[in-house]
């Protein structure tokens, strides 16, 4: 059985891992119409991750004894400067995400949830690889140059392949 905190904390997550996913199909949908096909199909499968994590924490905080609240979600932006600056707000919100992970961690440990504070260390491990993809992607961007954005976009595309190819297999 979680307690009251940790329950709330969790249902604050929810809203956070809804949101990056309609975060990231916004980008998406806005990458489609610039003629960014493999960035797309990038943030379409970030998006869905995005949502595989909400559900996580949905299924977590329901058979640990708690009630998870599906919220209103905020409307994300549907337009971005540029696809260099669209990244960088990936980063950013990725960097927002991990801090409110450490919080659970933290909040577990006051709480001495330790059943809790284990569970979150995959969001923890998470959080390490979808940082470091992302600044794969932002210094492919650099090394491409604004130029070669054609090259880059057949890159991100590329590269998803290669991250979903073992889960195919799998
Ligand atoms: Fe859910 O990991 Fe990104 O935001």
């Amino acid at each position: 059985m979680i307690s009251n905190k940790i329950e709330d904390i969790i249902n604050i997550q929810i809203e956070k891992e809804g949101y990056s996913s309609n975060l990231y199909l916004a980008m998406a949908s806005w990458a489609e119409n610039q003629g960014f096909a493999g960035t797309a199909e990038w943030l379409h499968a970030q998006a869905e991750e995005e949502r595989s994590h909400m559900l996580k924490f949905i299924a977590y905080v329901n058979d640990r004894g708690g009630k998870a609240i599906i919220p209103d979600f905020k409307k994300p932006p549907s337009d971005f400067v540029d696809i260099s600056t669209c990244f960088k707000q990936v980063m950013e919100h990725e960097r927002y995400i991990t801090n409110s992970i450490n919080e659970i961690v933290a909040l577990c440990a006051q709480e001495r949830d330790f059943t809790t504070q284990n569970w979150v260390q995959w969001f923890v491990n998470e959080q390490i690889q979808e940082e470091k993809s992302v600044q794969g992607i932002l210094d492919k961007l650099r090394l491409l140059g604004p130029g070669n954005l054609y090259m880059f976009d057949r890159d991100v595309l590329a590269m998803r392949q290669a991250e979903a190819a073992p889960a195919k297999t799998a």
